[in-house]
Formats: C-alpha cells, structure tokens, sequence
C-alpha cells in the first residue's frame, strides 16, 4: 500500500527531470529588497555595508557549498554565478532552490537581519563565448543602475514623491541625469569603481614558497585563494575581454 503511494507520489514529481546541459548562468535578484533594505537604514543609493555582504556571501558560497563556480558577478541585490559543471544530476529544480537559499542565508548572516530574506533564481544555458556576451549585459546593466539610483535618489532629495521622481527619471536622458546629480555635487565619472562596474569573485591559483625542513630546500605550493575584484574592467575593453577569457578557460 505504502509503496504504490509512494510510487504514485513520486510520479507526481514531475518538474525533477528538467535539466540544464551545462556551461550555464545562474542568476539570483534580491525579492523586495527596496522595502527589506530600506528598514536596515542603509545608505542610498549604494551602501557598502550591503555590497560587503553580498560579495562575502558569494565568498562562502565558492568555500563552503560544495559548488564550483567558475566566478560570479554582482551588482545591486543581484548576482550571477557561472558554472561549467554542476552535481544534481544538472537538475533545474535543484540548482534553482539551492543556490538562492544558501545565498540568503548567508547574506541573513552576514548582514546580522532580523527578518528573513528571499531570492528568486533562474537559470540561463550559456555557450563559453556568451559567457562573455552575458557579461557585457549585465555590466552595462549596472552602469544604467548607477546613474538612474543616483537620478532617482538626488529627485527625491529636492522633495518629489516617489513616483514623482520615478516619472521625471524616465524622461531623462543618461547625459541630463549626469548634469542634474553633478549640480548636487556628485561626479558620476568619479563614485566608486563597484558602483559602476560591478565586482567579480573568482578562485586565483597563487604560488607560494615555503621551506621543507626535512629536505631542507625552498619549496613552491599552489595554494587557492578567492578573489574579490572591486575594480574591475570593464568588460568591453580589451583587459576586460582578456580578463574574462582567462577565466572562462
Ligand atoms: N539603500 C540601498 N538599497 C539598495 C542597495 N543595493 C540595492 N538596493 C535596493 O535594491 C533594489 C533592487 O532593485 P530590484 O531588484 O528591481 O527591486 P526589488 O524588487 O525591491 O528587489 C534597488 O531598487 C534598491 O532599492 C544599496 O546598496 N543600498
Ligand atoms: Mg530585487
């Protein structure tokens, strides 16, 4: 009885054979993060504190999940892992509960919250090459995220309503948004690097020397060590092109 139940329910897990054919992209974005972001009081529009902690979670996701990225990218609430294998049998239902909920966790850590935090996920096949062209996307994604929060943020400050600022925005163009923000004293050229680019997380093979006593001679180790970049290039440059290639490969 109980076996032909479980047959019958398990039949009914009908999502688990839907796979991912590896290399592939899995991006996770912040669910309400406005509302749940705004109660910690954080600094607007970029807090380093919050970016601090997504990028230290990312940092115990490479250490501590058992997954092996190839790197990741984040900017804002969102981050984008890049994987050229994957255990679970490449499962989309696995890859896609698992990595936002170690994610947040993490980030519930590291930020000390009070209330719980989610994340949704997706997950986006990639061939090696669109890994570079998937890249450029969302870094150009983060530069108009940079000026528009800066746009929105110096609105709101001479007294408009949110939705007043949000419609102002929207009829701007990039260059009008650098003038306004720069006449309330903001260089947008000159904010923080991962403000404006991004910040990558990958493993870097370091070369260490040591001594072995026994055999009383130098010795040279590979040890690796996670890499937090907060300037990156940008991507379309040629050291950014040069930069992705080297870790795609
Ligand atoms: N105060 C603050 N808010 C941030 C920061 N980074 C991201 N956010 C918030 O996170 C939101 C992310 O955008 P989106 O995912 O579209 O909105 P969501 O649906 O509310 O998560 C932004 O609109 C900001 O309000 C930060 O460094 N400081
Ligand atoms: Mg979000």
């Amino acid at each position: 009885m109980i076996d032909l139940l479980e047959k019958e329910m398990k039949g009914r897990e009908i999502y688990t054979g839907i796979k991912v054919f590896p290399p592939f992209a899995v991006r996770i974005d912040g669910r309400g993060f406005r509302r749940a972001l705004d109660l910690l009081g954080l600094e607007k529009p970029y807090d380093e504190r919050f970016a601090r902690a997504m990028v230290d979670s990312i940092e115990a996701f490479f250490k501590e999940s058992g997954l092996n990225p190839v790197f990741a990218f984040t900017f804002s609430d969102e981050i984008s892992l890049f994987f050229k294998e994957i255990p679970y049998n490449n499962r989309i239902e696995k890859i896609d509960s698992i990595i936002p909920g170690f994610i947040s966790s993490a980030l519930t850590i590291h930020l000390k919250l009070e209330k719980p935090v989610s994340f949704d996920s997706r997950v986006i096949p990639l061939g090696i090459d669109d890994m570079y062209r998937y890249l450029l996307w969302r870094q150009s994604e983060t530069w108009r995220n940079h000026i528009s929060s800066y746009g929105y943020y110096t609105l709101r400050g001479t007294g408009l309503s949110e939705n007043e600022a949000a419609s102002q925005l929207k009829n701007m163009k990039a260059s009008s948004i650098h003038e306004l923000v720069f006449k309330h004293g903001i260089n947008l050229a000159e904010t923080p690097a991962w403000q404006r680019c991004g910040i990558l997380v990958y493993r870097e093979t370091q070369e260490k020397t040591g001594y072995d006593p026994l055999r009383k001679t130098e010795v040279k180790t590979q040890r690796a060590k996670i890499k937090q970049d907060w300037n990156p290039p940008i991507f379309k440059t040629e050291e950014g092109q040069k930069l992705i290639s080297r870790l795609v490969s």
